[in-house]
């Protein structure tokens, strides 16, 4: 007995180490635990029924920089739970600050200043870094990262379902470099369609950023921005994914099965490329086209490259218009070859929308009209938000932007950018009644598998409408769904590694598990909620939309990473960044 409070002691002072911010701070005040610009809306959400009053108070001295009073309860319409607002806008002095609720209790310190995400914006691009296969990461750049390299992927095997002229079943070719797609080793291309599609337009959208934007990479310094010499690390292995005696795409390089939660040098298992696919293959013509258009600028560094990216975005288009919707169905190829393969499927029922991305990048970087005008762009029906199997906007985004150069046909141009507007303001109506005041959230259905990437393709929609419109609303809704992706949510925590009072520790990621150091890879944005709740682990709080999360290595449905999420979140916050500099 007499052991108890001491042994409770220790337990405090086990968890003050491991979590050091949590141990004074009140969970039940969220914000962006990073921090604010100094001319931009600054809000905290307070978990609690009753109203009162807060300060913000200078993190050092403790010197009360501003008062104020809660806002109305609002009631969240997933868990029936009440918050209140705390309204902090006024305080524009840049400088580190916490906020202290009476009766609640404070929040860890947070930053005001006008590139207070600048940090951030990097990791996330480094979390690309650390993600790659086939190379060594040493210390000079990984830190305590550094790890040898993993699947070299110079000898996989032709699958039976992808035997072609030349590559007879267990042929081997070489398919090196890309990222993990994830957690997992595996490399897809319909999931690296979408991601480069999002970095590559993050640079056509906001160059002059990049020019002065260092992630310490190997390439870093090599007088290409570091933005494209991580996109062209992927980019070279997507160029080996194209089968040369037809132009077809494999639908994605891969272990029968998944590899054991052990480091990338440790895993020996045989890699596939398997059968081809009309998705895999669309997505790959997209990003060649636009890859192709970037590139030409960079023609001294990357000799070459963009040509090859071009040709093989033509084919690929050729090999497409013969094979119009050759879909990937895992099982029907189980049943017809062996070796079975139980990885990531990426499966899709429809691939109209590859077609129209596909079109409208080979439009853009050729000036071929025919390109749209066969595949029709389907302008009447109301804009969808960028997901891996719903690939069109990315198309829309890539015509608004060459809007000058492009040409669309009388009216369509009006149409898109309508589209995008229309879109945007569905996201902000009821905006105010809102639990934590973010356009994320307002559905269930934005809980979807890998939510985080929802919220942050939500900020990239609302950017666009800013751009088109200078309207400042859109502008602070996708600050405001930042906000939501580093605290200002339902389970408290900031979603990106590597950040934040309330920070995610165990990602579902095979290197942070099996490296031994206690902090998780950085700049990589955990899933977040996800009601779906299939991986059936222990500790999900409860079974609301929003709450649906738990920080554990099992959690691959709530907490695991992935490419696909890093791309938008890194778009949101860089562009951000360029916006509000
Ligand atoms: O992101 C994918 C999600 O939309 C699907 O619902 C889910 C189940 O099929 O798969 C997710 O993608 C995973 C992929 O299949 C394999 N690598 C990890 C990906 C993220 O969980």
């Amino acid at each position: 007995m007499k052991l108890l409070p001491r042994f409770a002691a220790l337990l405090a002072a086990v968890s003050l180490y491991f979590s050091p911010a949590c141990a004074q701070h009140s969970d039940a005040v969220r914000l962006n635990q990073v921090g604010f610009y100094p001319t931009a809306p600054k809000i905290a959400v307070v978990v609690t029924e009753t109203g009162g009053r807060f300060e913000v108070k200078e993190a050092k001295s403790g010197k009360i920089a501003l008062k104020g009073t809660l806002g109305e309860m609002r009631t969240s319409q997933h868990s029936g739970k009440h918050t209140r607002l705390a309204d902090f806008s006024a305080l524009r002095k840049p400088g580190t600050y916490v906020i202290e609720v009476a009766g609640v209790g404070k929040s860890a310190a947070f930053g005001i200043n006008d590139h207070v995400h600048r940090n951030v914006a990097e990791a996330a691009l480094k979390g690309f870094y650390y993600q790659r296969a086939s190379i060594n990461l040493p210390e000079k750049y990984a830190g305590k990262w550094a790890r040898p390299a993993g699947h070299p992927d110079e000898r996989v095997l032709i699958h039976a379902s992808a035997v072609s002229d030349g590559r007879p079943e267990n042929a081997v070719i070489s398919s090196p470099r890309g990222w993990y797609d994830a957690g997992d080793y595996n490399k897809y291309i319909v999931n690296s369609g979408i991601t480069m599609g999002t970095l590559l337009s993050l640079y056509e959208d906001y160059s002059l950023y990049f020019e002065d934007f260092n992630t310490n990479i190997p390439e870093s310094n090599n007088g290409v921005p570091d933005l494209l010499d991580e996109v062209a690390w992927n980019l070279r292995w997507m160029l080996t994914m194209q089968d040369p005696a037809d132009g077809g795409v494999y639908h994605k390089l891969t272990n029968p099965r998944f590899d054991g939660m052990i480091m990338p040098d440790a895993a020996k298992n045989p890699r596939y490329v398997v059968q081809k696919s009309t998705a895999a293959t669309l997505d790959f013509v997209a990003v060649m086209a636009q890859a192709s258009r970037v590139f030409k600028n960079f023609d001294n560094k990357f000799p070459g490259l963009a040509d090859s990216c071009i040709t093989s975005a033509v084919r690929g288009w050729q090999w497409a218009e013969k094979h119009p919707a050759v879909m990937y169905n895992q099982d029907a190829m189980n049943k017809e070859f062996d070796p079975d393969v139980a990885t990531g499927t990426y499966g899709d029922r429809s691939v109209k929308d590859e077609w129209i991305w596909a079109a409208c990048e080979m439009y853009a970087a050729t000036g071929k009209a025919e390109y749209i005008e066969k595949i029709g762009l389907e302008l009447h029906q109301p804009m969808t938000l960028p997901t891996w199997s719903q690939v069109k906007t990315l198309g829309y985004y890539t015509l608004l932007r060459f809007d000058e150069a492009v040409k669309l046909p009388a009216g369509q141009a009006d149409t898109l950018r309508k589209n995008v507007l229309s879109y945007a303001n569905d996201l902000l109506r009821n905006l105010e009644t809102q639990p934590y005041h973010t356009v994320m959230g307002k559905t269930p259905r934005d809980y979807a598998w890998g939510s985080s990437s929802v919220a942050a393709n939500q900020g990239i929609a609302l950017l666009y409408a800013y751009r088109l419109s200078k309207d400042k609303k859109y502008l602070h809704a996708a600050l405001g769904n930042l906000d939501y992706l580093l605290g200002r949510n339902a389970t408290g925590y900031c979603f990106l590694t590597g950040f934040g009072s309330k920070r995610v520790m165990h990602p579902h990621q095979r290197i942070s598990i099996a490296d031994g150091i206690v902090d998780p890879v950085p700049g990589l944005l955990s899933g977040g909620p996800n009601p779906g709740q299939q991986d059936k682990c222990a500790g999900y709080p409860n079974k609301f939309a929003d709450e649906s999360f738990t920080d554990n290595d099992c959690s691959y449905a709530s907490n695991e990473i992935a490419i696909n999420w890093n791309a938008p979140m890194v778009y949101l916050v860089a562009a951000l960044e360029a916006t509000m500099k």
